[in-house]
């Protein structure tokens, strides 16, 4: 009879989740020891990082990845990580060890109540009544994982469990296309019919579908206007598509009024809507026709106006091809691109930008965590392929680091830029460790602006003022960081060093960090200036 552990690793296998992120502790021994030779374990120094790593791998590959973390201990480092998979429908199968099950009532070192602690933050969380159900449990783990809309999930193992003798597990195939109604689709076809002038919304789970192909038909053979999704996690329409007309902005009278010449609007695998700051107003122009299609029961019913239909978004992107008419050429005026800025000093983000756009291959990925300078990089990198940008779903920074880790080491072929905050970079620096490691030939761009740019600008947007501790952060060298952890690094003050500096790091091998000393930024708030009549919090 086979063990716990040897038929873990065979479901492991059959699931195809041979690459396992982790940190280990003394309970997660008994599982790793001996590891196959045909699984491959990427250590992180922290667990934000080896969780934020199998983040990054999840989304580019498409399927769920098996994380093996310590405990409570973890559990509580690693929750941040679960948080974004969770908003970002990422699929992850996050394990961490528990205390021997034989002395647990005694409440030993290490003994964990992790199951409790993550439950708002993944779909299932918990830990097998006997050993001999742990294989089981991570393939049932893993189908919940991969629905839609996909996430994380949780399961905490005993450390005596995987020596138990236990039968092997069959793996099943459970089918995850959930068809949106034709009926309903039939309600949006309609409106498309009698519209006038309409737009969609193009939102993350265009690409969580796969749909991105789809959706470029449909908004050509509707000749629609084309948003993104405010503060988008992924783009999922070309940025230099004749129909994009930008990014929303992300409060209510705002959006509304960047909508308001539209009679329909179709969001796209996206919240109706994400709002940052309070400005308060109609969702959409009353008497606007609103329709939400979304792979997330979670979204449709917490939509605050229009009709939602759940369902797979790339399904219903071609069902909507295939029924509604096709309209003669738009009218509004095609997306340009923004004014080549000029090369200041000291450098700003915008110009910085613009330089890596020229340099850069078109296939490059981006995965951003720049908080004061989101809105240079969206006007200024321009990429039009699937699948080239990634940011951080709900605000909560750390994920950019090991994300682009993650993505660059399931897709080598494609360049990975990760331009990051000197703030935002060290809450998962030392994944720098691990992209050395591994060979992850990300480059790094450390926006180097000695402060917390997104927090003043939050400041004067909404009045608080300027008499707010915790917001400057002098005195940190990225680049002795970096070459601690084994990585080469240089710094770039001048705004004639960028291209050069950018240059020689797409046309070499390996990762490498360019810490780029900018012009303090913040001065909209995602966005948004005083002309939206901001909150006001003084
Ligand atoms: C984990 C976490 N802690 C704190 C914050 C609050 N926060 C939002 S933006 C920001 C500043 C980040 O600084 P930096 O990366 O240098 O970017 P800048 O604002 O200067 O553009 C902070 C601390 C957060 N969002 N997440």
């Amino acid at each position: 009879m086979s063990t716990v552990r040897e038929v873990t690793y065979d479901v492991l296998r059959k699931l195809g989740m041979t690459v396992i992120f982790g940190n280990p502790g003394s309970t997660e021994l008994p599982f790793l020891r001996d590891m196959p030779g045909d699984f491959k374990y990427i250590l992180g120094l922290h667990e934000r990082s080896a969780a934020g790593m199998a983040l990054g791998y999840a989304m580019a590959k498409g399927s769920a990845v098996f994380v093996n973390l310590h405990s409570i201990a973890s559990a509580g480092n690693g929750l941040s990580t679960l948080v974004d998979a969770f908003l970002g429908h990422v699929p992850l199968v996050v394990t961490t060890g528990q205390q021997d099950r034989r002395h647990i009532l005694a409440d030993p070192f290490l003994v964990s109540r992790a199951v409790e602690t993550v439950k708002p933050y993944v779909k299932w969380a918990y830990e097998p009544l006997r050993a001999e159900d742990v294989p089981a449990a991570i393939a049932r783990g893993y189908h919940l994982a991969m629905q839609p809309p996909r996430g994380p999930v949780f399961l905490s193992i005993p450390m005596d469990d995987w020596t138990h003798e236990c039968q092997p597990v069959e793996a099943r195939k459970v089918h995850d296309t959930v068809l949106p109604d034709p009926a309903a689709l039939d309600e949006v076809v309609a409106a498309l019919d009698a519209s006038r002038n309409p737009a969609l919304v193009v939102g993350a789970q265009i690409e969580e579908d796969r749909g991105w192909h789809q959706v470029v038909a449909l908004a050509e053979h509707l000749n629609a206007d084309v948003y993104q999704q405010p503060i988008p996690p992924r783009w999922t329409f070309p940025r230099t598509h004749p129909l994009f007309r930008g990014g929303l902005l992300p409060a209510q009278q705002p959006l509304a009024d960047q909508l308001a010449a539209h009679d329909t609007v179709v969001v796209l695998g996206a919240p109706i809507f994400l709002y940052y700051a309070y400005v308060p107003g109609h969702t959409i122009k009353p008497g606007t026709k609103l329709f939400q299609i979304t792979n997330s029961p979670h979204h449709a019913s917490a939509a605050l106006a229009g009709t939602s239909i759940v369902g797979n978004v790339a399904s219903a992107a071609r069902y909507i091809l295939s029924h509604a008419k096709a309209r003669a050429a738009n009218i509004s005026t095609p997306f340009s691109a923004a004014p080549e800025p000029k090369p200041e000093y000291p450098i700003t983000p915008s110009y910085l930008f613009s330089v890596l756009n020229k340099v850069m291959p078109k296939d490059s990925v981006i995965c951003e965590e720049c908080p004061s300078s989101k809105g240079d990089l969206d006007r200024y990198l321009l990429l039009d392929e699937p699948c080239s940008f990634y940011s951080v779903p709900n605000g909560v920074l750390g994920f950019g680091l090991p994300a682009a880790v993650g993505l660059q080491l399931a897709q080598p072929n494609r360049r990975v830029v990760c331009p990051v905050g000197d703030g935002s970079i060290q809450y998962s620096v030392q994944t720098l460790w691990s992209a050395v490691q591994n060979n992850a030939e990300v480059i790094f761009i450390v926006l180097r602006n000695s402060d917390y740019s997104a927090l003043k600008g939050f400041c004067d947007f909404t009045q608080v003022g300027r008499n707010v501790p915790g917001m400057d952060i002098p005195g940190i060298d990225m680049v002795k960081i970096a070459q601690g952890y084994g990585m080469t690094a240089l710094e770039v003050d001048r705004p004639e060093h960028i291209e050069p500096a950018l240059r020689e790091a797409f046309a070499s091998r390996g990762p490498r960090l360019i810490s780029v000393n900018v012009a303090k930024g913040g001065q909209k708030c995602m966005g948004m200036d005083q002309s939206v009549n901001p909150p006001k919090y003084s």
